[in-house]
């Protein structure tokens, strides 16, 4: 099977910014600390005589107990393994010794199981802001994922944190939109935004890419669907947001309704109706949110009180832009808009950050120390 036509338009593709789509409810320390555990006799604290951004930090101070540090679990939120795409969740995070030990290991991944995380071993902490990270391809899919901080010495000593994001720097928002494993983070039980479906059956017959895709039964009550909930990953007001969803009708009704947006907020999502094909086409919504969400959900359902059934495959969710951000490398397209030159701006001074690709990832003990 032919790999789809990136169509309706190559100029509009995903920028990779890691304060969008971040996991981390509590970045910047800006209101308090909630969120945020510490670990083998250390403490957190707020303070507002330092800041990498904004006007608070976190200070930590370390105890002489190894893993000894600070952790932040990202709770119930699904983190997908992915062998055909290798999903990627980066930590990327701001850190500056005060005094003491200068080693620090921080560990993304599985609170449950050691041998499914990243680690970064950080031997020599700067004294001044830097930006470190780390990267995590989930062995299977994780719903117990955490992020520590923490000392690898048992070294006492203190460091300050900001601008913590945890986000999939992948193009799309949509782990499991191509099928070729499973229908794994779709519902059809009226959990977000669509309403209760017949069934959603991954098929092997054919796909518009890969090797499978989709078949979606609806009910003929008007708004049935499948939907696809985004967790607590943050969608930032005024940006726009794209779903665009290869789909293929099968039998029943003529159109099909696209929506995404916010689960609580029924206002605030993009709504369209489309006209069904009986061969694979691209359809798209747009959406730009009135206010950050952290509840938002895609949703393909029926557009009327007929029963639908229909295919889909490839379902994409991404920042709609004119130009595309590589990490470091910004390709513009067109005139940047301000929002494009905070991203410009943001990957010229994130080129202190560890590479991401030195990342080891690893079985690490140090989750094993934490919270309660
Ligand atoms: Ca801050
Ligand atoms: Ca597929």
């Amino acid at each position: 099977m032919a790999i789809p036509e990136s169509t309706p338009d190559l100029l509009t593709l995903a920028t990779w910014r890691p304060e969008q789509f971040t996991r981390c409810t509590n970045p910047g320390f800006e209101v308090d600390t909630t969120g945020w555990a510490v670990t083998a006799g250390a403490t957190i604290t707020r303070i507002t005589t330092d800041s990498h951004t904004g006007a608070a930090c976190a200070q930590v101070v370390t105890d002489d107990t190894d893993g000894s540090g600070v952790t932040f679990d990202l709770g119930s939120d699904r983190y997908l393994a992915d062998a055909a795409h290798a999903t990627l969740y980066v930590a990327r995070f701001w850190l500056r010794r005060i005094s003491g030990g200068r080693r620090l290991v921080v560990t993304l991944g599985s609170a449950g199981t050691p041998e499914d995380r990243a680690s970064l071993v950080i031997d020599d902490l700067s004294d001044v802001w830097r930006e470190y990270a780390v990267s995590w391809r989930p062995s299977a899919d994780r719903t117990d994922a955490e992020l520590v901080i923490a000392t690898g010495d048992a070294s006492v000593g203190t460091f300050h944190l900001d601008d913590v994001s945890i986000y999939s720097p992948l193009s799309s928002q949509v782990e499991d939109g191509h099928f070729e494993t499973d229908t794994t983070g779709w519902d059809i039980g009226a959990s977000h935004i669509a309403g209760v479906a017949t069934s959603l059956t991954r098929i092997t017959a054919e796909a518009f890419g890969g090797d499978a895709c989709a078949e979606l039964v609806t009910t003929a009550t008007s708004g049935s669907g499948a939907d696809y909930a985004f967790g607590t990953r943050r969608f930032l007001a005024g940006r726009t947001y794209r779903l665009r969803v290869g789909l293929k009708r099968m039998s029943g009704a003529t159109q099909a309704r696209l929506r995404l947006g916010s689960v609580g907020t029924a206002a605030d999502r993009g709504d369209a109706t489309v006209t069904l094909t009986d061969a694979w086409a691209w359809h798209t919504v747009d959406w730009t949110p009135s206010a950050d969400r952290t509840d938002v959900a895609l949703a393909i359902s029926n557009a009327s009180a007929a029963a639908l059934t229909v295919r889909l495959d490839e379902a994409e969710v991404y920042e709609a832009l004119d130009q595309v951000t590589v990490r470091e490398l910004t390709t513009e397209r067109g005139s940047m808009s301000g929002a494009a030159e905070a991203t410009a701006r943001a990957s010229a001074s994130s080129s202190a950050a560890e590479p991401v690709d030195a990342t080891t990832q690893r079985p690490s003990p140090s989750i094993a120390a934490t919270v309660g």
